[in-house]
C-alpha cells in the first residue's frame, strides 16, 4: 500500500503546520464577538465586532503576516486593511486573506451560514483581488480536470457535470446567489431542469458546499459574487479537493485601472483555484449562526461553544474543532 505523506514523515519546508491551531483561535474569537450581534438587525456592528476581535487575536500569532484581502484599502479601512502588517513579527512571512464576518446580513438576521473566515499562504500565494465581482464556477473533487469551464455556458457546465456524475441533469443541484443579476442564469438552469438552491448571501460557504455534496446536496456553484470571497473559497477548495475557476468582472475603465494598479495586467484572465490561492494554504472558518457548513456559537451559562473547520492544502487534512471556552 502506498504510504501517506504523514506516514512517510515528509514534512515540507513551508508554512509551519502548528499555525493551524493559531488560526482556529483567531476565527473563534471573531465568531464569539459577532455572535453577540446575531439577530439584532445591525450588520455593521456585527462586522465591526468581528473585525476588531480578529485583529486583536492576530497580534498574538507568531507570523510576519501581511493582509492581502481585508476590509478595504489603507485609509478607508482602519484595521485589517490591505497591506497591513499583522502578527507578532516572530515567525514566517505569510500572506493573509480575511473575511472577518462573511455574511454579515445573515448574522444580523440570524440566518444560516454566517461564518468568520481566514486563509493563510506563503508570501505571494494569495491573489490580491480588487473588491469587484467575480464570475465563478466550482465543483467538488472526483471529476476529470476541465469538466466545467467558465468559457462554457452554465447550462453546458451542468450538462457535462451530470454526464461525468452519471446522472440526469434533473438530479444536479446548482447553488446561486439570489440576486436580480442572476435572473437569466436561474431561468436557464430551471428551463434545463436543474434544481437551483438560492443563497441569500455567503458564497464562500456556497462554494465549500460543492466539495461536500453528500451532506449538502449541492453539486455546482454558478454565478458572480465578490472577488475577495472567490480567493477565500479557492483557498478552501485547494484544501478539500475540487475545481474552481473565476474571472474578475472589470466592466468599467475605473475598475480596470484599479485592477491594473493591483498588478492585474490581463482583465479577462480566467483564474484556476491554484492561481487564486497557490502553494501551501491554510484555511479556517468558525460558525456564527447555525448552518449547513458549521454549527453556530452556542452560549451556555458558564461556557461558549465554538465550531471551526480548519484545513491545509498540503495534506488536505480537514479538521472540525469543537471548543469550550469559559465565559
Ligand atoms: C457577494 C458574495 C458574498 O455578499 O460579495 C455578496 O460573494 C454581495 O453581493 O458572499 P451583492 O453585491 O450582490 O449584494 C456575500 O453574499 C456576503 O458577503
Amino acid at each position: 500500500m502506498k504510504l501517506s505523506k504523514i506516514e512517510e514523515g515528509r514534512i515540507p519546508a513551508n508554512i509551519a503546520r502548528n499555525l493551524t491551531l493559531e488560526l482556529v483561535r483567531v476565527t473563534e474569537r471573531a465568531a464569539i464577538a459577532a455572535s453577540n450581534w446575531r439577530g439584532k438587525g445591525d450588520e455593521k456592528a456585527a462586522d465591526i465586532a468581528a473585525v476588531e476581535a480578529m485583529r486583536d487575536e492576530l497580534r498574538r500569532v507568531d507570523i510576519k503576516g501581511r493582509i492581502v484581502i481585508g476590509e478595504g484599502v489603507h485609509g478607508e479601512a482602519p484595521i485589517l486593511f490591505v497591506g497591513e502588517e499583522v502578527g507578532s513579527s516572530d515567525g514566517p512571512e505569510v500572506d493573509i486573506a480575511v473575511d472577518p464576518l462573511e455574511g454579515n446580513t445573515l448574522c444580523a438576521k440570524n440566518q444560516p451560514d454566517a461564518i468568520c473566515v481566514l486563509a493563510m499562504a506563503e508570501r505571494g500565494g494569495l491573489l490580491n483581488a480588487p473588491d469587484v465581482y467575480m464570475t465563478k464556477v466550482a465543483i467538488g473533487a472526483g471529476y476529470p480536470e476541465g469538466v466545467v469551464d467558465l468559457d462554457q455556458s452554465p447550462v453546458d457546465n451542468v450538462k457535462s457535470l451530470a454526464a461525468a456524475k452519471g446522472v440526469p441533469i434533473s438530479e444536479i443541484t446548482a447553488c446561486v446567489l439570489d440576486r436580480p443579476r442572476h435572473a437569466a442564469l436561474i431561468e436557464d438552469l430551471r428551463v434545463a431542469g436543474v434544481a437551483v438552491k438560492l443563497l441569500s448571501d455567503g458564497d464562500i460557504a456556497g462554494i465549500i458546499h460543492t466539495a461536500n455534496t453528500e451532506d449538502t446536496g449541492i453539486d455546482i456553484y454558478l454565478g458572480s459574487g465578490g472577488a475577495p470571497e472567490g480567493v477565500l473559497a479557492a483557498a478552501a477548495l485547494r484544501c478539500m479537493g475540487g475545481q474552481m475557476q473565476g474571472r474578475l468582472i472589470l466592466d468599467t475603465p475605473e475598475k480596470r485601472e484599479r485592477a491594473q494598479s493591483m498588478g492585474i495586467d490581463d482583465p479577462n484572465r480566467k483564474y484556476a483555484a491554484t492561481d487564486l490561492a497557490s502553494g501551501d494554504v491554510l484555511f479556517a472558518a468558525t460558525g456564527v449562526t447555525d448552518g449547513t457548513l458549521l454549527p453556530g456559537i452556542k452560549l451556555r451559562r458558564a461556557h461558549v461553544m465554538t465550531s471551526t473547520v480548519v484545513m491545509r492544502s498540503w495534506s488536505q487534512t480537514v479538521r472540525w474543532i469543537t471548543a469550550r471556552h469559559n465565559r
